[in-house]
């Protein structure tokens, strides 16, 4: 899979990408990552990237020219991608979606955000992690990508491999225990130690349920896909 992203700051990827499984799948080539920066897309002496909002008001706004110019520059065929806070909220659902591309394109924004043509007449879809504000772009790119990798065939090893999650994703984990059976005065449920198969999975469900009950039951209310 070839992931392209359209960034001020390039020199912050791979980051953080290049450790653990989603290094593992960059190095092996089964992701390759294409960093463009926006300001290789300007003509002017001072290579500007931004201006002054229409209307007034406060900070700068990315302008359209060099977004357009780049995006129509790419050999790719897949989505082309705005992380926004006003767009689509990240689910796993989503990212499967993506993973089923050959490529997609990931623009950064900055600064107050971008011209709104850019949403409205290129990109294919807008996309937010989360209803927070960060400072741009970047790092729900790299969330993006990282919950991409994973999917891609190959980048996970066979131990960690994604079996149907599909139907976990309506639930919370059941909580997880290893060695030593008491720490600290703490004892692993009874049940775990067992070994009995059939009660630890009955075990696993109902913690499961319960805890996306009290934790999240907005999870339980969505239907599985
Ligand atoms: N941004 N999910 C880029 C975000 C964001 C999010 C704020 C996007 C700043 C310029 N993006 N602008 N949350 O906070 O995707």
């Amino acid at each position: 899979m070839i992931i392209e992203v359209l960034t001020l700051f390039p020199e912050l990827f791979p980051g953080p990408l290049s450790a653990g499984v989603t290094g593992r799948g960059l190095t092996a080539g089964l992701v390759t990552l294409r960093v463009h920066n926006l300001r290789d897309y300007t003509h002017d002496r001072h290579r500007q990237v931004d201006d002054v909002p229409y209307g007034g008001g406060a900070g700068m706004v990315l302008k359209p020219e060099p977004i357009f110019e780049a995006v129509r520059a790419r050999s790719g065929t897949g989505p082309v991608i705005l992380l926004t806070p006003q767009g689509e909220l990240l689910r796993q659902e989503l990212v499967r979606e993506l993973a089923a591309h050959d490529d997609i394109y990931l623009i950064c924004g900055r600064y107050e955000g971008v011209d709104e043509r850019v949403a409205g007449h290129l990109v294919d879809r807008e996309i937010s992690i989360g209803d927070y504000i960060l400072t741009g772009g970047e790092l729900p790119a790299m969330v993006v990508i990282d919950a991409v990798s994973r999917l891609v065939s190959g980048v996970l090893g066979s131990e960690e491999s994604p079996k149907d999650e599909s139907f976990d994703e309506q639930l919370l984990e059941y909580p997880h225990y290893t060695r030593p059976a008491v720490f600290e005065g703490y004892a692993v449920p009874e049940v775990l130690l067992s070994g009995h198969h059939a009660e630890i999975e009955r075990w696993r469900r109902s913690q499961a349920a319960e805890r996306t009950r009290r934790r999240r039951p907005d999870l339980m209310d969505r239907q599985p896909g």
